[in-house]
């Protein structure tokens, strides 16, 4: 076992020095650094050499400082950093470290297990009795990844696991940050490197651990928690969060890879609108370029000013794909311009620049990590901006290259950073996230006052700052349908809190009832893009029959129903890291059964979705945590804390919907900027909600980062058998939309009188279906709505 030999595990340190909230430490050929972030966040880092380099992360927002609030406490033996809410502990005779909080141990590195062996780094946690592990960004397989083996390596595959490559442990995406699992408390661990990294969570051996890095340092994070907010929060905190995204963005999307001509089109366009089935973007796929030539259109695209300035006005924006390769092709001017700006990937030798092949051909690749190329890229970028085109779609950027075996770059290819050079080896997995940050800031280069919209298949941790993420290449299998629940769920809790998977599936045809049931899901999920590949059967809402096309409209329309919802709830992820669909155990950690869910998620904190993912099914089991549940179809109360049986027939995927929930629903129209924003019917289901937060702006601008926004908290309460709903004071500079607010109080069975601010109302009365409807002309100040008894 040569490997084994060369292991240098950190052992017999030294202390050095204990200053500024740090411990450093020196071994020989190692120093090591111990500090607080945070209270509730430690760093361990540790380099090979005799000091440690200054940080060069690309994830983390702002290089954090050690903080003041620690103590360092020195023992025989053994050193230590406290904060008031946890503390780490180091022992100098066999570097193994335990992080503990409140007695409870949260991490312990297994003895003598972390160092470094021939450029790689690695270590070993011990994992605990019903420690179960979560986030690790995109990855299929079971929801909790205690049991398996992962990697972070980005890579361009063509169908996902199970189905198609069964033993495939990485995806287009690496995230090394999981969440820790125990008994309902929370922890978190981000080893911020971007090489290759390994990750054996217990499958060989059961309670352990093991993290290994090909190359780099060790910088591990380590979130104290207690809660899964605090632990997510802090890491996105760290690491940034999702930038507003313009609201047309959560509406439904169409493409297909691809749409070749402008006439099919503007077909496709028609379709919706004559069959009253809404829809916001269209995609261009490979096709609309030029021999693939990026930022062009081809023959099929003659006019394409004058057609997306057609299709924009029927509502609909227009995304197009780009990829990183650039044609090698001496008179394209892209290309000239790229070599004119020294923009691209070199080879080993520093001078030439290193040549691929992908869809044009053989390709130059942008050096992404570069300043300047990411500037030349946003001029590229600006004309398709000035030509109409809305957002930007960043596929192939593991980077994907079909001429070499490993379908990548030369590991020694040189990227040169404004940190200095890096291998391609070190860079790869930074490279998707670079390219989308390219793209955002090019974005906000050619039209400043725009949100821009990107969407990535490859990035790396803090990639939220700069994309959406969607899944890749799923196909249209049952057993995909089911993975992405469990994917979009750890992406969320991954920092991504906006993401989705292709609708329908991608590879492979679909079939009317698992793309009805694929569609169910996804319109309760943020990124909401039905996609298919080339050679595929038409996928679009309408092209598999007249029932599926019901369906479809329904199901639309009632995503645009909760339009408003997601708005508020994506403002509440770019705030606080909150993805938009949560696990259950985001809100129900002390639920051991609701905790290992991974086929129902919640979208926001009060409406519990429940997918249908078996062919054939007309009924799937619910589990309900313990509250008071109504079925969002019918209004039937439910009581929590046990399984439920819902039915499921074809036009229908179970929802619940929790007491105590506020729930906006506005009126489905084309496309979200043709909706009504001025009547809002208010939901409310008897229970508690210490707070929703409703949010207004223009939507589309930069003008909210000027404060010109709206927000007012709403929240239930109960006295005695009193409800009351009150809509906070309005905060922001901004005018609210609303003119009326029609509260519907769902489950009452009594005369419950109703009051506003203090004065009987009048009401609408309806016995039969236990609702109670009242009518509010909209003011800033705030409004008390009291029920009862109820
Ligand atoms: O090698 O642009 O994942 O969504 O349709 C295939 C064509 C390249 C892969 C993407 C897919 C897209 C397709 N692309």
């Amino acid at each position: 076992m040569p490997e084994a030999k060369r292991f240098h595990s950190l052992s017999r340190l030294r202390v050095r020095s204990t200053s500024g909230g740090s411990i450093r430490m020196m071994g020989r050929g190692v120093a090591v650094e111990l500090s607080v972030i945070a209270p509730g966040l430690f760093r361990i880092r540790a380099h090979t050499g005799t000091t440690l380099p200054a940080s060069s992360s690309w994830a983390v927002v702002d290089q954090p400082q050690p903080s003041a609030i620690v103590s360092v406490h020195t023992a025989p033996g053994s050193v230590s950093l406290r904060t008031p809410d946890a503390s780490l502990t180091w022992s100098l005779s066999d570097s193994s470290w335990v992080l503990e909080s409140g007695g409870l141990e949260l991490f312990r590195s297994k003895p003598a297990s972390m160092g470094f062996a021939s450029g790689s780094a690695q270590l070993a946690l011990a994992l605990h009795d019903r420690e179960a592990i979560f986030g690790l960004g995109e990855s299929t397989g079971s929801f909790n990844k205690r049991g398996l083996i992962r990697e972070f390596w980005n890579i361009d595959v063509l169908g996902h696991a199970p189905a198609i490559h069964p033993s495939l442990r990485n995806l287009y995406v690496s995230i090394p940050f999981a969440l820790s699992l125990r008994d309902g408390r929370a922890a978190g661990l981000f080893w911020d490197n971007p090489a290759r990294q390994t990750w054996d969570m217990g499958q060989t051996r059961l309670d352990e651990w093991k993290l290994t890095a090909a190359s780099g340092e060790i910088d591990l994070y380590l979130f104290v928690g207690p809660t899964v907010h605090d632990v997510v929060g802090g890491y996105t905190r760290l690491t940034g969060r999702i930038p507003m995204p313009p609201r047309w963005s959560l509406g439904y999307q169409q493409c297909r890879y691809s749409y070749e001509t402008a006439a099919r089109v503007e077909q496709v366009a028609r379709g919706f609108r004559e069959r009253t089935i809404p829809c916001d973007v269209l995609y261009l796929d490979i096709h609309h370029m030029d021999a693939y030539r990026v930022f062009t259109f081809g023959k099929g695209f003659p006019k394409p000013t004058e057609l997306m300035q057609r299709l924009r006005s029927d509502g609909f924006r227009v995304v197009t794909i780009v990829d990183p390769g650039v044609k090698d092709e001496a008179r394209f001017g892209v290309l000239k311009r790229g070599i004119a700006a020294d923009a691209f990937v070199k080879n080993a030798d520093g001078e030439s620049d290193f040549i691929g092949e992908v869809w044009p051909g053989k390709s130059r690749y942008p050096d992404f990590l570069r300043p300047e190329t990411r500037t030349w890229w946003a001029l590229e970028q600006a004309a398709l901006t000035r030509q109409g085109v809305a957002g930007f779609w960043n596929d192939m950027n593991e980077p994907s290259n079909f001429a070499r075996p490993d379908k990548t770059l030369a590991p020694d290819a040189i990227h040169r950073t404004e940190r200095g050079t890096l291998p391609h080896i070190e860079a790869h997995n930074l490279y998707g996230m670079q390219m989308a940050r390219a793209s955002r800031e090019g974005s906000l280069a050619a039209a400043p006052d725009q949100r821009p919209f990107v969407i990535t298949r490859a990035t790396y941790a803090g990639g939220q700052r700069d994309a959406v993420v969607w899944t890749g290449d799923n196909s249209s299998h049952w057993d995909h349908l089911r993975d992405s629940v469990q994917m979009l769920l750890n992406l969320g809790v991954s920092g991504v809190a906006v993401c989705g998977g292709d609708v329908g599936g991608f590879l492979d045809n679909t079939t009317p009832e698992l793309f009805v049931r694929w569609l169910q899901f996804a319109a309760f999920t943020p990124f909401f893009r039905n996609h298919s590949n080339l050679g595929t059967i038409d996928q679009e809402p309408w092209a598999l029959g007249p029932t599926v096309e019901a369906i479809a409209r329904r199901t639309i329309e009632q995503r645009y129903q909760l339009l408003q919802l997601f708005y508020c709830l994506t403002a509440e992820a770019c705030e606080t890291g909150a993805p938009i669909v949560r696990p259950l155990f985001w809100h129900h950690s002390n639920d051991p059964i609701a905790t290992a869910r991974g086929d129902q998620f919640l979208l926001g904190r009060d409406l519990l979705v429940a997918p249908v993912l078996e062919q054939g099914s007309t009924a799937r089991a619910v589990y309900l945590p313990n509250e008071s549940w109504y079925d969002f179809w019918t209004d039937e109360p439910i009581e929590g804390g046990q399984h439920h049986l819902a039915e499921a027939p074809l036009e229908r995927i179970p929802v619940f919907v929790r007491g105590g929930a506020i729930l906006p629903i506005i009126e489905a129209a084309a496309h979200s900027g043709a909706q009504d924003l001025t009547a809002i019917t208010l939901n409310v289901w008897p229970g508690l909600n210490d707070g929703f937060d409703w949010y207004e702006d223009d939507g589309e601008t930069q003008a909210f980062e000027r404060g010109d926004w709206h927000r007012r908290r709403l929240r239930l309460s109960r006295k005695g058998s009193r409800l009351t709903l009150e809509l906070g004071a309005a905060i922001g500079s901004r005018p609210s939309t609303v003119k009326v607010w029609r509260v519907v109080l769902h489950g009452i069975r009594g005369k419950a009188r109703v009051m506003v601010d203090g004065q009987l109302a009048d009401v609408l009365r309806v016995p039969e279906d236990q609702l109670i409807v009242l009518e509010l002309a909209n003011r800033p100040e705030a409004i008390r709505v009291s029920f009862g008894p109820i």
